[in-house]
């Protein structure tokens, strides 16, 4: 059973209530139609939890403990989250906050090798059960505690979470 059974079963319950606050939020404000002016705000959506500018990864749901990158990141190897846990091969969840257009990219491997776990799109989000787990920490398997670096990629046709 993981040592951090406790802290991501709570991270779970934020990410449950984000979610509602998110979707309230969403169906208040729809958007404006096609060809109508928008505000920056509307151009550029933030993900959950994470700062203008930055793509953020949390040991469990979002909100949790969190590590933000400004920038594409080869290793996660020796970065923790702010609670001191190691990032690397221990992520459940990550958002968005791309103020340029940029997509995140995980991959299984340091240097963006070995395969794209997932990536996210600007302003979206990735929660943990959307991702697989085997249980079985950067074994190549699953999606959930695999990703070990981050490249930002501008817009691409692969399709990603929002
Ligand atoms: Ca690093
Ligand atoms: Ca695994």
């Amino acid at each position: 059973m993981s040592r951090n059974l406790f802290a991501r079963i709570g991270g779970t319950a934020v990410a449950v209530a984000a979610l509602s606050v998110t979707m309230l939020a969403t169906s208040a404000s729809a958007g404006p139609p096609p060809g109508e002016d928008v505000t920056p705000n509307d151009v550029v959506p933030l993900g959950p939890y994470c700062a203008n500018g930055f793509h953020c990864v949390f040991l469990a749901g979002l909100g949790s403990a969190r590590h933000s990158y400004f920038n594409s990141d080869t290793n996660f190897a020796g970065d923790t989250f702010d609670d001191g846990t190691g990032v690397n091969n221990y992520v459940w969840s990550a958002s968005n906050s791309s103020t340029g257009g940029y997509e995140s990219h995980y991959y299984y491997g340091a240097n963006y090798s070995g395969g794209l776990v997932f990536c996210v799109n600007p302003g979206g989000e990735v929660v943990p059960s959307e991702l697989t787990d085997d249980g079985i920490d950067g074994n190549g398997v699953g999606r959930r505690d695999e990703a070990s670096s981050l490249r930002l990629r501008p817009g691409t046709t692969i399709s990603c979470f929002n």
